[in-house]
């Protein structure tokens, strides 16, 4: 079994989180030791000029199979998934690339002996029955949206590759994402980033959930920290593997906006919940990470004050360009 993180896949690189985790990725490990790859074929520049770039479908396992032999890869972050919205308008799309995708990721571990396999999960396992406030590491899972449910399978599908053929799968359970790099793929807590840019060129937004829904959310440094951090810990640290709890701060949409008017004082935003609102309510308000905290070292450096300010520079500065 390879043991050393040299020569890296990441699948769905040209997501919220993947282009930003390729970029990162390339920083630390080398250019070329960081193929980025996804089912569109049209890379963006930096993407594409940085380093190699590859069209993989990871429901097809021959995809993946040919870039691991092409680069002997020997490590995968395994980025590629429907999100919660599209996933409840489409939910055969989504069992099929979470689920069958993550099985080939998995199987192609063990088939050629991977160092690592890091699969990211959501805060969207959580379903009814949890406490709201602090959600232990440890509680039931029961989604209601089948996001969750292909996220909670992903879990148990990575801890049996763990135990069953000893991969090092590793994963964690991100909260909703917040950046200014790629627009999201379609989830619950897309609004957090929207809102961001509509304040900037609008200085209005109108919010698909209610002013009061309270989420657990992080800012996408911390997010690929986290990542790497987590992919990077001794594995003999780690009691749990595929599911750690991450946490940063938690807001509501009407206390994101109160936070955004310190920045631009005339900012308004009004609300016109939709079908995503059932899924934000059966997701918790803020999440307990202790054990990330204690077995790897996990700790966020942006509060809510920090990550707005720095959105709306990023943000005003691309406004400024005519980027956005
Ligand atoms: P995203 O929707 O922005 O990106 C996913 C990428 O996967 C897209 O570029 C898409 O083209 C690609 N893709 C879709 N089907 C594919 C297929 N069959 N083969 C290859 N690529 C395919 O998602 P993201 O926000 O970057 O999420 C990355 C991971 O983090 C996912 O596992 C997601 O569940 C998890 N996550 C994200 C958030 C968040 O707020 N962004 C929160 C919790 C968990
Ligand atoms: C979504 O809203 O679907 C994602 C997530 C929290 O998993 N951002």
């Amino acid at each position: 079994m390879k043991k050393e993180i040299k020569k890296i896949l990441v699948t769905g690189a040209l997501g919220q989180i993947g282009s930003e985790l390729v970029m990162e990725l390339r920083r630390r490990y080398g250019n070329n030791n960081v193929v980025a790859s996804d089912i569109r074929p049209n890379p963006p520049k930096r993407i594409a000029e940085s380093g190699p770039y590859e069209v993989v479908d990871v429901t097809k396992a021959d995809n993946i199979r040919q870039v691991i032999i092409k680069y002997d890869i020997d490590t995968i972050f395994h980025m590629a998934a429907i999100l919660s919205g599209v996933g409840e308008k489409d939910p055969q799309l989504c069992w099929n690339v979470n689920m069958n995708g993550t099985m080939n990721v998995l199987d192609l571990g063990v088939k050629f002996e991977l160092a690592r396999v890091i699969v990211p999960s959501s805060m969207a396992v959580w379903g009814r029955g949890i406490p709201k406030e602090n959600v232990p590491q440890d509680s039931v899972l029961r989604p209601t949206s089948m996001y969750g449910v292909t996220k909670v399978a992903g879990e148990r599908l990575c801890d049996y590759y763990v135990y069953r053929y000893g991969l090092d799968c590793r994963g964690l359970r991100y909260p909703g994402i917040i950046s200014h790099e790629t627009l999201p793929g379609g989830g619950t807590t897309d609004y957090a980033v929207e809102i961001f840019y509509e304040a900037v060129k609008n200085k209005k937004y109108t919010c698909f959930l209610k002013e009061d829904t309270m989420l657990p959310m992080m800012y996408m440094p911390d997010c690929i920290k986290a990542t790497i951090n987590l992919a990077e810990a001794d594995f003999n640290n780690l009691v749990h593997h595929s599911d750690f709890n991450v946490a940063a701060f938690s807001f509501t949409p009407g206390q994101l906006a109160d936070e955004i008017r310190k920045f631009i004082p005339d900012f308004e935003i009004t609300y016109k919940p939709d079908f995503r609102q059932a899924i934000a309510d059966s997701w918790p308000y803020s999440i307990d990470d202790s054990c990330a905290r204690r077995e790897w070292g996990w700790q966020p450096s942006f509060d809510i004050y920090s990550m707005t300010k720095d959105m709306i520079e990023k943000l005003t500065e691309k406004h400024k360009k005519g980027l956005i």
